[in-house]
């Protein structure tokens, strides 16, 4: 079990990078890295300076899915007891912007760590996929339910049925993705996103992507009242007043997330 399964750096101010770094096994998740992922965003819900995360592999993979060599000793009752979804959960529910910048191959698992961020960003060479139907077994931490929410029925059924992958063109195409860019300017691009996000008032984010996470399952009545009760709260903010006052004054405006 190693602490460097999963790396979590401060580039520049507001902006954390939580990078998975398993590159004998191109980046599979064992329980290790998912505890770790889990720790990290934990830290991160307690560190208010931070605005935006990037969560990422390296060159060659994301991540290729859950660890198969772990997971064939495991029993049904190890897995349960694992509690994966738990562990999921503390990136699902981190409040603030996280982008998933995707070189290389995000299988299985690593497909469903991407599906939680809020952006994805990939290189041309990145491959997407569901293949947990090829192991003998289906997508068991949001596979079905995220994809089939984010590019609709039937390609949610191509994915999953038939374990295969695409290109990053295509799972943008499918609504997955939202840029592709050459390989080695996934990065760069994804912190220049980050520092846009971090640039803008944090309240704004946060309310932003509660409503858009949330509001779907809702009834559209009841998710337009989460929206406008949203947006009038926001209304209070200190950086409200920030945000108008600078643009009266014809001046940068600067956020304290108040
Ligand atoms: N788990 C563990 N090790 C892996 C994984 C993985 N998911 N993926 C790659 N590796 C390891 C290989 O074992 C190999 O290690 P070694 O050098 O020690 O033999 C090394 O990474 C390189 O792999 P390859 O030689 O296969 O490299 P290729 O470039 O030929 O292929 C692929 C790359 C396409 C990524 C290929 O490795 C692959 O298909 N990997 C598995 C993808 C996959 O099916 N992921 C699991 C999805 S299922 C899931 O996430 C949840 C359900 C799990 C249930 C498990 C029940 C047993």
């Amino acid at each position: 079990m190693s602490e460097q399964d999963i790396i979590l750096e401060f580039p520049e101010a507001h902006i954390a990078v939580v990078r998975i770094n398993r590159p004998k096994a191109y980046n599979a998740l064992n329980l290790n890295a998912r505890t770790l992922i889990a720790e990290k965003f934990n830290d991160l819900k307690a560190r208010e300076d931070i605005r935006a995360v990037i969560i990422t592999g390296n060159e060659k993979a994301f991540a290729a899915g859950a660890d198969l060599k772990e997971m064939s000793a495991l029993s049904a009752i190890d897995y349960y007891k694992a509690h994966i979804e738990r562990l999921y959960n503390a990136f699902a529910d981190y409040p603030r912007p996280v982008i998933a910048a995707v070189n290389g191959f995000a299988l299985g698992g690593g497909m469903e760590l991407a599906m939680i961020s809020d952006i994805v960003i990939a290189g041309k060479g990145a491959r997407f996929g569901q293949p947990e139907v090829k192991v003998g077994v289906m997508p068991g931490a949001g596979g079905t339910q995220r994809l089939v929410r984010a590019v609709g029925k039937y390609n949610a059924m191509r994915l999953c049925l038939t374990g295969m992958m695409v290109s990053a063109d295509e799972a943008k195409d499918m609504g997955l993705v939202c840029e592709v860019l050459e390989d080695d300017k996934v990065m760069t691009r994804a912190m220049e996103m980050a520092r846009e996000l971090a640039a803008l008032p944090p309240l704004g984010l946060e309310h932003i992507k509660y409503a858009i996470l949330h509001g779907p399952d809702m009834s559209l009545e009841s998710a337009l009242g989460l929206e406008r009760k949203s947006m009038q709260v926001l209304l209070s903010s200190d950086d409200r007043a920030e945000a108008t006052a600078a643009f009266l004054e014809k001046r940068g405006a600067t956020y304290k997330g108040e």
